[in-house]
């Protein structure tokens, strides 16, 4: 198929977007075959079945690197409480918080849990996704850990969308076991891990390491088991306060550290020298009604990628829209409309380890997204708007 007469964001690094005007892509079985000017396109392909863009902006399929999209029920009642008054031990001793989403996924069936998250899917691909992380960690006991995963693999056969699967068993501590993390880690989250793993349920090893959740001794003895089965492994990292999360991550070659509102430059040239993408949670700090700014001059700086994501969650970013993400990265945390599509597209790929996808180029998937905007800055720029034409997945409009 060739795709003629489009302005072409193809995220190269060089220039501006890499971008091309009067360009175009041709495409065969789920594959990008040839990108550029549209006058270049090498004779072998000019017969192609032509879709004219009419100028119309492509960029590569949105990216969601961070998402926790499985997950039962949900809190509006407690965000209700919040802005009655209520303190957050008032919402917890309501049986609110986290646990409360981990009694709603224990209490769901692996349908359910499907059926459940693919609203959420639906308006993340209305907004020209093509590829969605999914973690798990609301389950807290082996078989519900199973489960999420099992619910977030079947939503690639239910929808064209690429999926990622990431063990979040260190998320939180169950709450069997209240007062006694380690027993936590090693009875419930190394055996869940090497459960999933041996089901081939797992691409990534993540961990919660905060004062409410895991200690870096504790996230690091889930690292060892990761390394030991062969799984690279990302972080929720200074989001509340600096634990030395990043650092440790990078000491394990991590593709990612996560929210790093906390991090300092210390942690920016660390995660440099590890190769580890910075992503950026602008929706859990909207939500939280955060004042600490993630280190965003250190991470441009020392290079460190950035990656935007929506951080999907039911209590801290209950958010499905990757385009409000974009606008929120850039006002919030000043990041420039170029980082920001650059952070749910190359660099979101990179955070995943996939490298097959986020730019737009010949071997690359054929996943695409085309937008009724003038110039990409638009795509950030605009709050509440969706501009998209068309979504390209694995060659197929
Ligand atoms: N960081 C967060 O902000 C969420 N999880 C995490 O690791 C909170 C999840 C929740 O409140 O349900
Ligand atoms: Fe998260």
């Amino acid at each position: 198929m060739l795709l003629r007469n489009a302005t072409l964001a193809t995220m190269h690094p060089g220039t501006p977007y890499g971008l091309i005007e009067g360009g175009a892509i041709v495409t065969e079985g789920d594959r990008i075959v040839w990108a550029g000017p549209e006058a270049e396109v090498p004779v072998a392909h000019r017969g192609a079945e032509a879709l004219d863009l009419a100028g119309r902006l492509v960029t590569p399929g949105l990216i969601d690197s961070h998402t926790h999209i499985v997950h039962g029920g949900d809190r509006a009642r407690e965000f209700e409480m919040r802005l009655e008054g209520a303190s957050y031990e008032e919402v917890a001793r309501a049986g609110g918080g986290i646990l409360s989403t981990v009694r709603a996924t224990r209490a769901a069936s692996e349908g359910d849990l499907l059926a459940q998250a693919l609203p959420r899917v639906d308006a993340l691909i209305a907004e020209g996704v093509t590829c969605i992380e999914v973690k798990s960690g609301y389950g807290l006991d082996i078989e519900t850990e199973l489960t999420m995963l099992r619910a977030a693999r079947r939503i690639a056969g239910a929808r064209p969308v690429r999926v990622r699967t990431t063990f979040l068993g260190a998320h939180a501590v169950a709450p069997e076991y209240a007062d006694r993390p380690d027993a936590y880690i090693d009875e419930v989250c190394l055996p869940a891990l090497d459960a999933a793993h041996a089901e081939g349920l797992v691409d990534a090893v993540d961990g919660f390491c905060e004062g409410i959740a895991f200690t870096p001794d504790q996230v690091a003895r889930v690292f060892e088991r990761a390394r030991a089965l062969g799984l690279p492994v990302k972080l929720h990292a200074e989001q509340l306060s600096n634990l030395g999360g990043a650092q440790l991550a990078a000491r394990y070659g991590a593709l990612s550290a996560d929210h790093l509102e906390y991090a300092n430059e210390a942690d920016a040239q660390a995660m440099a020298a590890a190769g580890s993408v910075a992503v950026i949670l602008p929706g859990a700090f909207y939500t939280l009604r955060e004042t600490q700014l993630p280190p965003v001059a250190a991470f441009r700086t020392h290079d460190v990628p950035m990656a935007l994501a929506t951080d999907c969650n039911p209590g801290s970013s209950p958010m499905t829209s990757l385009l409000l993400t974009m606008n929120m990265g850039a006002t919030l945390f000043r990041m420039t409309p170029e980082e920001c599509l650059a952070g749910t597209t190359r660099h979101a790929a990179r955070a995943l380890g996939i490298d097959d996808a986020g730019t737009i180029g010949p071997g690359m998937r054929a996943d695409l997204a085309i937008w009724d905007v003038a110039t990409p800055a638009e795509l950030t720029y605009r709050i509440g708007f969706n501009p998209l034409w068309k979504r390209m997945f694995g060659g197929t409009l």
